[in-house]
């Protein structure tokens, strides 16, 4: 099976010329160590609270990628500049009354952590991300979009195939996911899986509103996936994994006894338009906010 390589990022968070190398050929990025044990807890600690604090008869929204059934649901649509929690399949009985602890049963928290959890905020506006990504080549980056996908022992469920490009498309593409491993990631509890170099073959689908209904539209002559070179990234916690938004990724359910707890952030460019069909609008008084400064690379040690 392929193996991906393997990079690290220093104080500042700038790379060796070789990782961005790699990121242009493969569409990927895996930078071990990026973030310390200490904030990977502090990150957990912060999502656990979300979910201590939230009332779970508010919301008996079912989450499935698999199906998308969820994207008829008001609590998602207007999701983009909230907190909102996502549920597992199968979790509350037909009256919509939880069948387990809530701790359990939540599959996701999305989508605006990052501008309005003090510790995710903190950690998504860091510099080194900012000084990581102009190192890309992302332009004007503008933080998009939050989630927190805990993948609970057991429960936790698949999220299908797809590029991120399909659910939050711009002209050009811009967008671009920053997923970081709050806890390892192993084949047995669900880490990512990529194809890399598959970005190469463009944009399979767009996910948008049609007649006022969020649909999955094919996009003309676009081909299959090809998954021969379908790669696990099993990971320790603490790692950064960049995607473009055209790599395709997968990640299996968890059946086992420990939690895959991540946390993922995508950034769009604010040069690039953000179509008013996409599923994910912000109300106009809570506008997208920068990544923030860059820092030149060019005195950076060669890590
Ligand atoms: O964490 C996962 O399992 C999937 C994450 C994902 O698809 C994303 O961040 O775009």
């Amino acid at each position: 099976m392929l193996e991906v390589a393997r990079y690290h990022a220093d104080a500042k968070g700038c790379i060796a010329p070789e990782a961005v190398d790699a990121w242009a050929r493969d569409g990927l990025l895996v930078i071990e160590d990026f973030v310390a044990a200490d904030i990977c807890q502090d990150l957990i600690n912060a999502a656990d609270s979300q979910v201590a604090n939230f009332d779970a008869r508010e919301a008996a929204t079912v989450f499935s990628t698999a199906t998308h059934e969820h994207a008829a649901s008001e609590y998602f649509e207007t999701s983009g500049d909230k907190i909102r929690f996502f549920f597992e399949e199968g979790v509350f009985d037909t009256s919509g009354t939880l069948q387990i602890p809530k701790e359990q049963a939540i599959n996701k928290i999305g989508h605006a952590l990052h501008d309005l959890d003090p510790t995710f905020q903190a950690f998504s506006y860091q510099p080194r991300l900012a000084v990581l990504a102009h190192q890309l080549g992302l332009v004007d980056p503008l933080l998009l979009q939050s989630m927190l996908i805990f993948k609970q022992p057991s429960i936790g469920g698949e999220v299908s195939w797809h590029q991120d490009g399909s659910f939050l498309y711009t002209v050009p593409q811009s967008v671009t996911g920053f997923w970081f491993a709050l806890e390892e990631a192993t084949l047995e509890n669900g880490c990512l899986w990529v194809l890399p170099g598959e970005h190469a073959r463009g944009l399979r689908s767009r996910f948008r509103r049609i007649d006022g209904r969020l649909q999955t539209e094919a996009l003309p002559g676009a081909p299959d996936f090809d998954d021969t070179a379908k790669t696990p990234l099993e990971v320790p916690a603490g790692t950064l994994v960049v995607l473009n938004g055209l790599l395709p990724h997968y990640s299996a359910p968890n059946h086992s006894q420990k939690s895959r707890y991540a946390y993922t952030l995508h950034t769009i460019s604010a040069t690039a338009q953000y179509p008013k069909d996409n599923w994910l609008q912000r109300n106009d008084s809570f506008p997208l906010r920068s990544l923030g400064a860059r820092t030149d690379c060019s005195n950076a040690n060669q890590i």
